[in-house]
């Protein structure tokens, strides 16, 4: 059991399924809020959809999962992800014409706020007299359009924000989702951006109190993750249209990894792309084909492009499961 890490040091690697994964975890403090919340917001939209004033409902997850060291958390171990991809992405399947279920790590990048910088947010405003407050003119524009665009879609129902911190809430929350989700049939999509942790300390192995400084080195075991794409394909949502995204640092083995993970987890694409040019280019393996979209001058943002071409995928398939009557 025991392996070595790149660093040459010690760490165990202990087989948890999914199954122990879920019995050993500590229980979602709002389980059935939550719960309640998904169930209203998919039968809202689910009739939308069927009045064909909807395309589908779309699962954007986004941003990091930490993994907690201690049961009293003090220390976690986290990762890069800032959810700038998720949130950009769900503001592009509203405007495709979906609703959105954003299941996203609590402090980052949200739908329509993102060209509102929180170090410069004050700098957004200003007192006119004591009682009114202004937005400055030189930011009216993009307040005006982010306002109104976050407005309109939650005014029209359209965004539901579930919040996750640690891999514990991450995975509880999308089995709750996925699960109610599989109603939708072909018109359910995962679209799967979360950086979520490959590793973590089960609850039953981990220590209740702050660990102690005083012990000097710190080994710490870690489990993998039990492998959730494939509980989700096969058993949460099996109509549904998965798309699962891979990010690598090595370019070299970033188009191998990406078409492991579509044949093993059985994905209906997979979004491929480079940890320092994510924002500018992915690739999209679909159908048999690796499709490069790069962020231009007529593209804003490389979610542009890419929602397009997957919204025409899931039509596609939607379409296709529909006509064999296996919708
Ligand atoms: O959240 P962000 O915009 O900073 O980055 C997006 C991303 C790189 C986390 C996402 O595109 C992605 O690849 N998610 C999956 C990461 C993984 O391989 O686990």
């Amino acid at each position: 059991m025991g392996e070595k890490n790149e660093q040459g040091s010690d760490f165990v690697t202990l087989d948890v399924n999914a199954q122990t994964f879920f019995s050993s975890a500590p229980p979602l403090k709002d389980e059935s809020d939550i719960a309640k919340k998904v169930k209203d917001f998919i039968a809202q939209n689910g009739e939308a959809i069927e009045r064909r004033r909807l395309i589908g409902i779309v699962c954007v997850t986004s941003g990091g999962t930490t993994v907690p060291l201690e049961q009293r958390c003090v220390r976690f171990i986290d990762n890069f992800s800032s959810g700038h991809r998720g949130a950009t992405s769900t503001e592009y399947f509203v405007k495709a014409g979906y609703a959105v279920i954003f299941l996203h790590r609590r402090g980052t990048c949200q739908p329509y706020f993102r060209d509102i910088p929180e170090d410069s947010f004050m700098e957004y405003f200003e007192l006119n007299d004591e009682l009114t407050v202004n937005v400055r003119q030189a930011h009216m524009e993009v307040m005006k359009s982010s306002i109104g665009n976050y407005h309109a879609s939650v005014r029209g129902g359209l965004l539901l924000k579930l919040p996750f911190t640690t891999i514990f809430e991450y995975l509880q929350i999308l089995r709750i989702v996925a699960t109610s989700m599989d109603s939708l049939g072909p018109r359910g999509m995962f679209y799967l951006a979360a950086a979520v942790s490959d590793f973590y300390v089960p609850w039953m192995s981990m220590v209740e109190h702050k660990i102690q400084s005083s012990s000097g080195h710190l080994n710490v075991s870690l489990a993998p993750v039990p492998k959730m794409l494939s509980v989700l394909r096969n058993e949460w949502a099996p109509r549904a249209f998965c798309i699962s995204f891979k990010l690598e640092t090595d370019t070299e083995i970033l188009l191998e990894k990406a078409e492991m993970a579509l044949n093993k987890y059985k994905m209906h694409a997979v979004v491929a792309n480079e940890l320092l040019t994510r924002k500018e280019q992915v690739i999209v393996l679909i159908s048999g084909k690796k499709i490069t979209i790069r962020r231009t001058e007529e593209f804003r943002d490389v979610e542009d492009p890419l929602i397009d071409l997957l919204v025409q995928n899931h039509l596609e398939f939607a379409k296709q499961l529909q006509s064999n009557g296996s919708a």
